[in-house]
Formats: C-alpha cells, sequence, structure tokens
C-alpha cells in the first residue's frame, strides 16, 4: 500500500431522518479543521461526508411523514450538504448511501466476505432497536416504565424473529485484541479504547447482517429476500468513497492514512464491527476512530421530543460562523462531553476573540498605519524581549502538529492563546506609542514583531477560523501563496517596507440587547 503523505477524515454519515443539529454540526467541523490544517501542512488530503438512507427507521420516518423513503432522503440529504457548504466545510466528496456506486461496494464486500466464510444463513431471535439500528442481548437492557425494557441507549426495543445472515464475528474477537494492543493509537481517546478492550473482551456473539421483514436497503447479492443490515451497508461507505472494489487508485492512496472521526454513541460500530469486516475481507482495519463526547443544551439532553435541538444556522446567524467554530472546539476537550450555553458562548466571543485577539491585532495594525505610514517597519536588532515573543509564536507550528495528531484541538488553540496573551503583555511593556518621540526606530521594530507574530498566529488560526485569518492575512499584505504552514517561521517572515492596506476590525463583540 502507498499512502505516504495523505490523509483521509471521515464523518459519520448521518441518518436522513432528521434534520441537522448542533451534533452533526460539531463532527463535521472537527473534521474539516483537521482536513484544513493538514492540508495547510503539505497533506494530501481527502475529506469525506455523506448521509446514511436505508435501514427500518429512515422507512419508518418516510412512511410517518406519508413520502417514499427515497423522497425524504432526497430532501434531508440535501439539508446535511447545505449544512456542511454552509459551516464552510471543504469536503472532497459527499456520499449517499442510495448511490450506485455504493450499492456496487456493499455486494462487493458481502460477497468477499461469504466467499471467506465469514457470512452464513440461519435465524435471529432478539432485542432490536429501531431508534439505534442495533441489536441488543437480553443481559444489556435496561427497566423501562412498567414492565418494559428499554436499550441501554434509553431507545424502546422490540423482539424480532426473522431468518437472517450472520457474520462470524465471534471468530475475531482474538483477532481484535491483537490488533488494539499493537496499535495503541487505534481507539482514541484511551478511555474508549479500554471500554471497546473490555467490550471485546467480555465475548463477542455473532452479528445478524441481514432483515427480511422490510425492504428498504441494499439487498444480499443472490438472494433479495434478504436486504443488508444497515450498518454493513453505512460503514462501507468509507470505502466505497475511494472506489472499492478497485483496491488501487484513491483506495491504495489514501486507506492507509484514514481517521474515523465519530461521536462516543457509535465507537462499538467502528472499533469493533468495522475493523472485523475489513480484516474479513483481507483489507487492513481503520488507523484511528476517535470518538468524541456529547453535546447537552444548557445542562439537558438534545432531543426533539424536549423541543431543546439546537440549529446550527441559528447559531451562526446570531454569532457567525467562525465564532462558532472557534467556540465548540475551545469549548470543550476533545472526547469529553461538553454543554452549550449561550451565556459561555458569548463570554468566549468576547473574551478571547474580540478582547485577546481581535484588541491585538486592531492595536498593532492601526499603530502601523498611524506611526509607519502604513508600511511594514523597518525591523532593527532584537533584544531579549523581542526574541521572547517571537520563539513562542515561531514554537507553535510544531505544538500544533502534535496536539492536532491527537485531535486536542482544545490543547492547539490553547497554545494559541497563549502567545496571544504574551504579544498583548509586550504590546503594554514595551509601549511603541511611546518610542514614537523617543526612539522611533525602536518602535519599527517592537512593531515588526508584534506584526510577524500575528501572521505566524493568523496561519495557525486559519482552519478553526478561515474567513477572519484570512482578513488578518491580507491586513498583513501575506499573498495567498504565502498562506500555507511551508511560510510559517523565519522563512516566510514579513518584509519591511510592505505597504498595508488600512486596518479594519475583525472580531466584533457581541452585544446583547438590553429588553425594551
Ligand atoms: O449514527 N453531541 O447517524 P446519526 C455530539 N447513521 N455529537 C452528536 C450529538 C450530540 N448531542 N448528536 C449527534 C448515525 N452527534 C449513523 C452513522 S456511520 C457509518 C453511520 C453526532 O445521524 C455524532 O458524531 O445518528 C454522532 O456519532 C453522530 O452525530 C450520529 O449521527
Amino acid at each position: 500500500m502507498s499512502g505516504a503523505n495523505t490523509f483521509f477524515v471521515t464523518t459519520p454519515i448521518y441518518y436522513v431522518n432528521d434534520k441537522p443539529h448542533i451534533g452533526h454540526a460539531y463532527t463535521t467541523l472537527a473534521c474539516d479543521v483537521l482536513a484544513r490544517f493538514k492540508r495547510l501542512d503539505g497533506f494530501d488530503v481527502k475529506f469525506l461526508t455523506g448521509t446514511d438512507e436505508h435501514g427500518q427507521k429512515v422507512e419508518k420516518s418516510a412512511e410517518t411523514a406519508g413520502m417514499t423513503p427515497l423522497v425524504l432522503a432526497d430532501q434531508n440529504s440535501g439539508n446535511f450538504r447545505e449544512l456542511a457548504r454552509i459551516l464552510g466545510c471543504t469536503n472532497d466528496d459527499f456520499i449517499r448511501t442510495t448511490e450506485p456506486r455504493h450499492l456496487a461496494a456493499c455486494q462487493a464486500l458481502w460477497n468477499k466476505l461469504v466467499e471467506k466464510g465469514d457470512i452464513y444463513l440461519g435465524a435471529y431471535e432478539g432485542w432490536y432497536s429501531v431508534r439505534d439500528e442495533a441489536f441488543y442481548a437480553e443481559d444489556e437492557l435496561i427497566k423501562g416504565p412498567g414492565e418494559t425494557k428499554l436499550a441501554p441507549t434509553g431507545a424502546p426495543v422490540e423482539w424480532v424473529k426473522e431468518p437472517s445472515y450472520f457474520f462470524r464475528l465471534s471468530a475475531w474477537q482474538d483477532r481484535l485484541l491483537k490488533w488494539y494492543e499493537d496499535n495503541p493509537d487505534c481507539v482514541g481517546p484511551n478511555s474508549r479504547r479500554n471500554e471497546v478492550m473490555s467490550f471485546v473482551k467480555g465475548g463477542l456473539q455473532d452479528l445478524s447482517v441481514s432483515r427480511t421483514s422490510f425492504k428498504w436497503g441494499i439487498p444480499v447479492p443472490g438472494d433479495d429476500a434478504h436486504i443488508m443490515y444497515v450498518w454493513l451497508d453505512a460503514l462501507t461507505n468509507y470505502i466505497t468513497a475511494l472506489g472499492y472494489p478497485d483496491t488501487s487508485g484513491d483506495f491504495a492512496r489514501y486507506w492507509p492514512n484514514v481517521i474515523h472521526m465519530v461521536g462516543k454513541d457509535i465507537v462499538r460500530f467502528h472499533a469493533v464491527y468495522w475493523p472485523a469486516f475489513l480484516m474479513a475481507a483481507d483489507l487492513p482495519p481503520p488507523k484511528r476512530v476517535f470518538a468524541h463526547g456529547w453535546w447537552t443544551n444548557e445542562g439537558q439532553k438534545i432531543s426533539k421530543s424536549l423541543g431543546n435541538v439546537i440549529d446550527p444556522l441559528s447559531l451562526i446567524e446570531t454569532y457567525g460562523l467562525d465564532q462558532v467554530r472557534y467556540f465548540l472546539l475551545r469549548e470543550v476537550p476533545f472526547g469529553n462531553d461538553g454543554d452549550f450555553s449561550h451565556r459561555a458562548m458569548i463570554g468566549r466571543m468576547n473574551s478571547e476573540l474580540a478582547n485577546d485577539y481581535g484588541n491585538l491585532v486592531q492595536r498593532v495594525l492601526s499603530m502601523i498605519g498611524k506611526n509607519c505610514g502604513g508600511v511594514v517597519p523597518e525591523r532593527g536588532p532584537a533584544t531579549d524581549d523581542d526574541r521572547e515573543m517571537l520563539d513562542p509564536a515561531y514554537g507553535l507550528l510544531d505544538k500544533l502538529r502534535a496536539a492536532m495528531d491527537r485531535q486536542l484541538y482544545h490543547d492547539a488553540i490553547e497554545a494559541v492563546w497563549v502567545v496571544v496573551r504574551a504579544a498583548n503583555g509586550y504590546v503594554d511593556k514595551q509601549a511603541p506609542w511611546a518610542l514614537k518621540k523617543t526612539d522611533p526606530a525602536r518602535m519599527g521594530t517592537v512593531l515588526w514583531t508584534l506584526a510577524e507574530t500575528i501572521r505566524c498566529l493568523a496561519l495557525l488560526t486559519q482552519p478553526f477560523m478561515p474567513t477572519s485569518s484570512a482578513r488578518i492575512l491580507e491586513q498583513l499584505a501575506v499573498p495567498d501563496n504565502q498562506r500555507s504552514f511551508a511560510s510559517f517561521g523565519p522563512v516566510g517572515a514579513l518584509g519591511s517596507g510592505t505597504a498595508l492596506p488600512s486596518p479594519q476590525g475583525v472580531f466584533p463583540r457581541f452585544v446583547e440587547e438590553s429588553p425594551a
């Protein structure tokens, strides 16, 4: 397999029975930030998202809405595609599981699993949750109201009895455990890896991989009475998009460096079933699966029945796109659960974006405008203070690479903010406005050091806040072809004498309307 210097990042494909909400936006944004970071860092990146359109849940929702599943899928798939666009996402592909390319990939994978002896015909009798599209063992269920039983997720379950094909998952227990042990980074964060390993150590049952009691899915090759279990169908999307069953081309290029970004609700499907299917089909398991945490709304679980679903589009309208992108990845250590609150959103927007970063850029650029004739000043000899300012700024790229490779977005942002705060401290200490009369050359050096620090900061904030960072880079007259990380550090240092456009504020404060 090739794959040197490539990077493949995927979101879960979202069910089309629902409208996109903040949780979907979160995963997709996290992938976009990673994809942008890697592209800026010179990687050959592929970023995939899309929609999961088959299965009983979608079929039922369509029935309730009085439409065919495909009409429902067309509508809602369009909403997810639009969400990615509005979020400013740079996905290279948008896959729908109702596409012909996906049917071909699923059937090829199925045939391969049959050929390898990992699929056999039997009958399933047990619990199924349509909401989770998952089978549950009796001992996993929890008590519901009255005599009812519920899935461990709280979803209703029903007793299902039907002929079914099975995947020999039980035979993969040891090979899965060996995979987790040999590849400590294959599931992140560590707490999830431990959880997955203990689930697998607890013993695996063969998995029902076809259904006969409804029709909305991909037919099992050679047995039209069965459709494929929606998770086998859905997981295959990741390789459909790379051209499977052709394993040369994009598959060879990107598969070795894949990261599947998922919510913690679906880690078992990605870190147990999926690698087992792949290994059974003689394909390498994913390089990494990262499961992030769960958002609540002002302390409450987000759910349609509570009527507290947060619409990402209205958040963007209220606060601005870059502000929302920043907040979601800054507020919560990635991997932990988080709570959305307007207060926290406004707090970060005003204190970190407007006061810290925005104010730094604004004061430095307007001083250059006023005191240096609007051109990048001359850089005189550096003092210890100047070096103490610039060296940590130049050191940021390596810090961010390390953080982003472990999906520690909040650490990456915090590292940038350490330098933002240091730069504000340096402005106060050097007081360049006072140097104008006493030592204009020194003033020039101080302002150059600050402008160069801001250039480094803005290069690094591009993946998180692409529009605002571009505006800062424009104000520093950094040309488009010098905005990748290849220009980070001394190699791309600002040249003295470059004329700068007149400065404009980049991060507005959020002013709450006072009640009338
Ligand atoms: O599970 N907080 O699709 P889905 C954080 N089709 N993330 C959240 C969230 C929340 N409150 N709610 C949803 C499916 N998410 C399958 C996936 S993949 C082969 C098939 C995000 O529409 C999170 O990424 O239910 C979660 O895993 C995903 O949406 C579930 O989306």
